[in-house]
């Protein structure tokens, strides 16, 4: 399967994330790019390509201008405030508070844009976040050109990126940046199929009110995980988007065989909905050794639903989300892309 992958994620390196009172180094790290990197290729899927420069024309229709503006000149302005360590909001809109004046003042300003506080903004973030959306947007264009797989490893992750808002290790939504690439580019329909352990809330975010994008999503029940606040059974989109969304969230300690009832009802969905591709938003935090997640698939389970996946029988994309700590995101990941190619023959 064709990889798409660039150097520049190694320019997203924070040195810190809040976690449990502490500052501790972020799960979030270059060695997961590279680990992934060394598996993909091992399992031969070696065909690995530099991603396109493409702009942010795609990412203005999901993000809000002034997020936009507000992420390209955050860490300078943080700098130039003489703050000693990275950027990170300490003060949120909360209940009964108004969501509606972004501040001027920079601690204001990045509650206002961020929905949670263990993502650090650092040096080199906004680059290596572009670049990333543009491993996506390359890797749409590979599919759409040639109908065959391609397998975009975004580094960081873009799933939790909302409208206005980043938080849980995101930026700019890659997976929606290559929903909106095909969209723009003849594709009538597609449905973005989340099976990382967190909620996809940012990409239901942003296409909550489209008919003509599905989003599915498959996690930790937000009662008991991140991101806590949506990500519910009864969020089924609304005006156009009404029934374009669908969510599972699962229950701690989730099994292969509970997991894989919610992505069959999830594959046939998006066959109803009449898609004419399919991107994968693929975390592999499900993983039963993950440290911040709690199922538990196997090695061989990832194998088993890139099988199922194939079954769908849809021009298919997958996006790198999370998957964190133990060297096995590696084999998990390309697990997936191997299955998938298994089930494309049969
Ligand atoms: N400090 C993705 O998987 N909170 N993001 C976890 C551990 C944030 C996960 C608690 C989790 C974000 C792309
Ligand atoms: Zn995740």
């Amino acid at each position: 399967m064709r990889v798409i992958y660039s150097e520049k994620h190694a320019l997203r390196d924070a040195k810190t994330e809040l976690h449990g009172g502490q500052l501790v180094p972020p799960f979030e790290a270059p060695f997961r790019a590279e680990w992934i990197l060394d598996a993909v290729r091992k399992q031969g899927h070696g065909e690995v390509i530099s991603p396109d420069p493409f702009d942010l024309s795609a990412a203005r229709k999901l993000h809000d201008a002034d997020y936009l503006d507000f992420m390209a000149t955050i860490w300078e302005r943080w700098v130039a405030e003489g703050y000693k360590g990275e950027a990170i909001p300490a003060c949120f809109p909360a209940r009964r508070m108004q969501a509606n004046r972004p501040p001027r003042d920079i601690d204001g300003a990045l509650g206002y844009y961020s929905f949670a506080a263990e993502t650090a903004i650092s040096a080199g973030t906004w680059e290596a976040a572009i670049a990333s959306m543009q491993v996506a947007m390359t890797g749409a264009k590979h599919v759409l050109e040639t109908g065959k797989p391609a397998f975009a490893l975004c580094r960081p992750p873009g799933h939790h990126a909302s409208i206005d808002q980043y938080g849980g290790y995101c930026f700019i939504n890659n997976a929606g940046a290559a929903a909106q690439y095909w969209r723009d580019n003849g594709m009538r329909k597609t449905a973005i199929l989340d099976v990382d352990f967190h909620h996809g809330n940012g990409t239901q975010d942003i296409f909550y009110k489209r008919g003509d994008v599905f989003f599915a999503s498959i996690h930790g029940d937000p009662l008991d995980a991140f991101p806590h606040f949506l990500g519910f059974a009864d969020e089924t989109g609304e005006g156009e988007g009404e029934g374009s969304t669908v969510n599972y969230p699962l229950p701690p300690g989730t099994l292969y065989g509970k997991w894989k009832e919610a992505l069959k009802d999830a594959l046939q969905r998006i066959v109803d909905f009449g898609a004419e591709g399919l991107i994968i938003s693929l975390g592999v935090d499900t993983f039963e050794k993950d440290p911040i997640s709690f199922f538990r698939l196997s090695s061989d389970d990832f194998l088993r639903y890139g099988e199922e996946i194939a079954k769908a029988g849809l021009p298919t994309l997958f996006c790198m989300e999370g998957g964190y700590g133990v060297k096995e995101i590696g084999l998990n990941t390309a697990n997936v892309l191997t299955g998938f190619e298994a089930g494309m023959k049969k």
